[in-house]
């Protein structure tokens, strides 16, 4: 007979050993981009780890149920207050403005999908974005927002915003734009926006953006942003003109772009643009992301003017070049240095682009289609059978875990690309764990 005692002297045991031997790392092939409020099974909440529900609210809160009082209490509760939005579809009448210092906005459900706050349309001219934030310290989360004039979230040079669990779609301009300057309120100007994070949200347009001006986020002067655990879908405009997804330029810096999976976007991840010159970017790591085009596309990292950078263990798949493409990912200009190391594609990587002086180490640049789980689904896990790439990386320092946040390396070495390959889950891993139970009965 089991007792109680044995049972959690048992799970203390396989909590203990499982760091080690791994046996309970979600199984490759799962959902890619965990929902914080899929499912409640272990598996779920083990993959859903870099993105749990916000904690409650701490502060004064107040309860929003109409657009008009959203739209108030955004400039006149007292810095530090929670506005909880009810469920349901606000059609606003105009952008939300945020000038309350350390505002938070969040769905009252945690469910993104409960909470919508609609603008009516793309490029209406009515009343420019979804929300505007003119203040320091804001956090929006659990929102969806969408049908916006220009941006479905505008920062303007503020610092430490946090946007978190958004559903943002179908915006006239860039989905997310963070301005160097506060240009709508007085406020300081041109101090760029620092300290950002951009989180286990979804972008996407339905179809394309309306016209040729926009990115998923385009950041001017920005520094030390997160941009994490995000999917992007079919960013890119009806003339297949170039623009990055995810785009830092105009004299940002240390941008963090990790873990996020691209689908069907035009262009991918940019540090800096070819529009611009010297120093559009300095620093900053692209690590564990997954790009899958199957739509026509254009390289899908690039950096530009951009220099001291590293991108490493991205997996892109890239079905659908444009004619006369031969690259996926670029280093550009004589101005950009940095790394491509472990990156795994089925494209070239262009180290020195004009001039550029980008080194590679251990890319993988032949990527078969067959050596991931299912790629019609965008699901760039590893199968057991991709031996040219699972345990063919040595560590790096800057890269200690995977596209699901599983820690590196699993096995004999790191895996190159996004993934680090684990074997799905079985019971058997732990029902014969060797252990000896020495307790008395009494
Ligand atoms: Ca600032
Ligand atoms: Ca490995
Ligand atoms: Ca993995």
């Amino acid at each position: 007979m089991i007792n109680q005692h044995f049972l959690s002297r048992l799970f203390a045991l396989i909590a203990l050993l499982c760091p080690v031997v791994g046996c309970l790392s979600a199984p490759s092939g799962t959902a890619a981009m965990p929902s914080p409020t899929a499912g409640t099974t272990a598996v779920a909440q083990l993959n859903a780890a870099p993105c749990p529900p916000l904690p409650p609210p701490v502060g004064p809160t107040i309860t929003i149920a109409n657009e008009a009082d959203l739209r108030h209490q955004a400039q006149n509760a007292a810095p530090g207050t929670t506005l909880l939005v009810a469920p349901g579809t606000y059609s606003l009448q105009d952008a939300v403005y945020v000038t309350v210092n350390n505002l938070t906005i969040r769905g009252a459900t945690g469910n993104r999908g409960d909470v919508i706050l609609d603008g009516g349309g793309m490029l209406t001219w009515t009343h420019t974005h979804i929300i505007a934030i003119l203040a320091d310290d804001v956090t929006l989360a659990d929102l969806t927002l969408r049908n916006g004039d220009e941006h479905g979230v505008s920062v303007n040079g503020r610092d430490r915003p946090v946007l978190y669990n958004l559903h943002i779609l179908d915006t006239g301009y860039q989905l997310v734009k963070v301005n160097p300057a506060t240009p709508l309120k007085a406020g300081p100007v041109g101090d760029g926006s620092d300290d950002g994070l951009l989180a286990c949200s979804r972008l996407e347009y339905t179809t394309t953006s309306p016209e040729d001006y926009t990115n998923g986020i385009s950041a001017h002067n920005a520094h030390r942003w997160t941009v994490r655990d995000n999917e992007w879908r079919r960013i890119r405009t009806p003339n297949q003109v170039p623009a990055p997804a995810i785009l830092f330029w105009s004299g940002s810096s240390d941008t963090l772009v990790e873990r996020n999976l691209l689908v069907d976007c035009y262009q991918g991840i940019a540090f800096g643009n070819a529009s611009h010159g010297v120093g559009d970017h300095t620093g900053g790591i692209v690590r564990n992301n997954m790009i899958y085009a199957s739509l026509p596309h254009d390289s899908v990292i690039e950096m530009v003017h951009a220099s001291g950078w590293l991108v490493a263990h991205n997996t892109a798949l890239l079905l659908n070049p444009d004619s006369g493409l031969t690259w996926g990912m670029e280093a550009r200009f004589s101005d950009s240095s940095g790394t491509f190391a472990y990156n795994l594609t089925n494209m070239d990587i262009w180290l020195d682009r004009d001039g550029a002086g980008g080194s590679g180490i251990g890319n993988v640049t032949h990527a078969q289609s067959d050596w991931f789980v299912d790629v019609a689904a965008a699901d760039l896990h590893l199968v057991a059978g991709a031996t040219a790439v699972i345990d063919q990386a040595a560590p790096l320092p800057d890269v200690s875990d995977d596209f699901d946040g599983s820690p590196r390396p699993y096995g004999l070495a790191p895996d190159v690309g996004a993934d680090e390959y684990t074997p799905p889950f079985t019971p058997s891993h732990f029902l014969y764990l060797p252990m000896t139970i020495s307790e008395r009965r009494t």
